[in-house]
C-alpha cells in the first residue's frame, strides 16, 4: 500500500531529486557492494581494490577487476526501476537523477544529465596526468575477467590509465557534489533507491533534502531510513515498487 500523503506529494512536486545506489541495478544483474553473500564486499576487499593505494600496489590486479565488472555492465539491460525513473522526467516539471553508481544503465533507460557522484567504470584517465584517453575503451580484453590484467598506458604521458571511479579517500567530483547538494535542498521530494546510505558524503544528499523540508521516500528490500516525519519506506525490489508508486500517482 503507497500511502497517500506520499501520492499528494509526488503529483504536487515541481522539482522530483532521485538519488540511486547499486540497489537500482541489482535487478539488471549487477552486484551490489554490501548485500550479504551477494555483495562485492563480501567477496573481496576493498582496501585491496578500491583504493588509490591498491592501484599503485598492484595496477593489474585493480584493473583486471574493473574491466571484469565493466564487462558484466556492458552485456547487462537496464530494468523498469532505471525505466521508470526515465518515465517519471515526463511528470514532473523538474527532475534531477543523481546516482551513486558506476554503470551507464541510467543514461541507456533514456535519463538525460544523470549526475554521477562516484564516477564511472566507462571514463577512464591516467593516473599520473588525469587526462582521459583519445578514445573510448573497447571491449574489455580479458572477457572471463576477475583475473589480472595490465592497464593501457596514457597516450599523452606513458602514465598508467585508471578506472574513472571515486575511491576511497578520494575527493568526490565538485561539480558533481555541488550540482547535487543544491537540488536536495530545493527539490519537494527525494526518492533514495537501493542504497544502503553509509557512503559520505553522499549520503548526505538525502540528509540534506529532509533537512531542507523535503519529503523523503526509500525504496529498498531493507528497513533503511529514520522513520522520522516526511519520511516513508517503501519496502520491495525497486523494479517492483517504483513503477507502482508511478502508478499510483499518475496513472490518471
Ligand atoms: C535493493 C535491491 C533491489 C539491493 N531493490 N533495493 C566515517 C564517517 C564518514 C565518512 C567516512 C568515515 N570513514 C571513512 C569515511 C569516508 C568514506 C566513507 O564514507 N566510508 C564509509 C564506508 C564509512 N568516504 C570516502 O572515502 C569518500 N571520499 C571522501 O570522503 O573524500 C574526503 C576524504 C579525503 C581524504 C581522506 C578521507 C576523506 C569517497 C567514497 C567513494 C565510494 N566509492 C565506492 C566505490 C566506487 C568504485 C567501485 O564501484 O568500485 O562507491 S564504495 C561503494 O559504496 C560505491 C557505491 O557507490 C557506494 C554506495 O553503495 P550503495 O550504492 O549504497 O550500495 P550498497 O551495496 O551499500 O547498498 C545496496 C542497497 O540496495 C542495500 O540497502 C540493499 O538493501 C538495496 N537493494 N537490491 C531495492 N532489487
Ligand atoms: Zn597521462
Amino acid at each position: 500500500m503507497i500511502p497517500a500523503p506520499l501520492i499528494t506529494a509526488l503529483r504536487e512536486a515541481r522539482h522530483v531529486l532521485v538519488f540511486t545506489g547499486a540497489g537500482v541495478s541489482a535487478e539488471s544483474g549487477i552486484a551490489t557492494f554490501r548485500d550479504a553473500l551477494t555483495g562485492l564486499w563480501e567477496r573481496f576487499d576493498p582496501a585491496a581494490l578500491a583504493t588509490a593505494d591498491a592501484f599503485r600496489r598492484d595496477p593489474a590486479l585493480v584493473w583486471g577487476w574493473y574491466e571484469w565488472r565493466r564487462m558484466q555492465v556492458l552485456q547487462a539491460q537496464p530494468n523498469p526501476a532505471h525505466q521508470a525513473i526515465a518515465a517519471l522526467a515526463q511528470h514532473v516539471a523538474k527532475l534531477t537523477l543523481v546516482t551513486q553508481n558506476v554503470d551507464d544503465l541510467h543514461e541507456r533507460a533514456g535519463s538525460r544529465e544523470v549526475i554521477h557522484l562516484h564516477g564511472s567504470l566507462h571514463q577512464p584517465r591516467c593516473f599520473a596526468c588525469a587526462r582521459t584517453p583519445g578514445e573510448p575503451l573497447g571491449m574489455p580484453d580479458e572477457p572471463e575477467g576477475g583475473r589480472r590484467l595490465e592497464p593501457p598506458h596514457c597516450l599523452h604521458c606513458g602514465g598508467k590509465l585508471r578506472p574513472g571511479v571515486v575511491w576511497f579517500g578520494e575527493s568526490l567530483p565538485t561539480q558533481a557534489l555541488n550540482a547535487a547538494f543544491d537540488a536536495a535542498a530545493e527539490c519537494d521530494v527525494l526518492i533514495s533507491i537501493g542504497t544502503s546510505g553509509v557512503v559520505y558524503p553522499a549520503a548526505e544528499v538525502p540528509e540534506r533534502a529532509w533537512r531542507a523540508g523535503a519529503v523523503l521516500v526509500h525504496i529498498n528490500l531493507q528497513p533503511v531510513g529514520n522513520h522520522a516525519e516526511r519520511e516513508y519506506l517503501l519496502r520491495g525490489a525497486a523494479a517492483e515498487q517504483l513503477p507502482a508508486l508511478l502508478h499510483a500517482a499518475f496513472a490518471d
